[in-house]
């Protein structure tokens, strides 16, 4: 079976970078498990794990500004196709990877993995490596708890459409939103069907109605039904979030 590997996509300051070391050390210290951490950011300042590779090797986004006179996102824009067109050493770098996870980090502008071309290309080469899974991850500290949970389980689910590859949909930052015990319960994960009853029962007018109706559409297209909390600080959630991951992938290889 291929090596499974863990792409995490969001929203600038999401949480990608300590999830991806977050999970990583869990991953080694409580499964005993070999991990690779793939750095896909070129505009990155610090990591807080040793990558395995590291983009920034190839092309840095801070030296494609300066060169190009470009602003801070056009120049990660820019930087991300140049990395894109360097398909034979982003395979080769893929093909060296021994552990038995790899982890992806990706960049803050979560449009360039998702829409860009050069975002599909550099899919494309973690496709051919591994058993990719997205981890698509929404701050929970950024507005009401029901609507984030909906938000977080649709664009999911876009995300899942537009890469071709299953994506588990995850509220980052759970230590900081006072999620516990309200909308999530002690496990950390909540189903769809619970973000639809809050939705229900929330006053949030036209987005609940139209966030409730969209959750028709996850039902039917998400791989994944459940929303797992985590904090990358805490190590809460992550147990629960390696389940899910493990779940997907089995159902995965049993596909190939
Ligand atoms: N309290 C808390 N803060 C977190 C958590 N995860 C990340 N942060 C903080 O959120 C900020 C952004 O975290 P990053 O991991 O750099 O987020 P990112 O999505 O990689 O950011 P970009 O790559 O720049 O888009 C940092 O200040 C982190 O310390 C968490 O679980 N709890
Ligand atoms: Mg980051």
């Amino acid at each position: 079976m291929p090596r499974p590997s863990v792409v995490f996509i969001g929203p600038a300051g999401s949480g990608k970078t300590l999830l991806t070391w977050a999970l990583g050390r869990w991953l080694e210290r409580e499964m005993g498990l070999s991990v690779n951490y793939v750095n896909l950011d070129p505009s990155v300042e610090y990591l807080p794990y040793e990558p395995s590779f590291d983009c920034r090797t190839l092309v840095r986004a801070r030296e494609v500004m300066e060169k190009e006179g470009l602003g801070p996102n056009a120049a990660i824009v820019k930087a991300v196709e140049i990395l894109a067109e360097k398909v034979e050493e982003l395979r080769e770098a893929f093909a060296e990877l021994r552990g038995d996870y790899v982890l992806v980090d990706t960049p803050g502008q979560m449009e360039i993995v998702l829409f860009r071309p050069s975002g599909v290309k550099l899919m494309r080469v973690v496709r051919e490596a591994s058993l990719p899974i997205g981890v698509f991850l929404l701050d929970s500290t950024l507005g009401r708890h029901e609507a984030n949970a909906a938000i977080s389980v649709l664009l999911a689910t876009v995300a899942q459409l537009r890469l071709e590859v299953p994506v588990v949909p995850v509220l980052s930052k759970a230590d900081a939103a006072g999620i516990r015990g309200g909308l999530v319960s002690h496990s950390m994960h909540l189903e769809v069907d619970e973000v639809v009853r809050s939705l229900s029962e929330s006053d949030l007018g036209a987005l609940s109605e139209m966030l409730s109706e969209s959750m028709t559409l996850v039902k039917k297209y998400l791989k994944s039904g459940r929303l797992i909390a985590v904090s990358s600080v805490t190590g809460e959630g992550l147990e629960e979030l390696y389940k899910v991951l493990h779940e997907v992938f089995c159902a995965c290889g049993d596909l190939t």
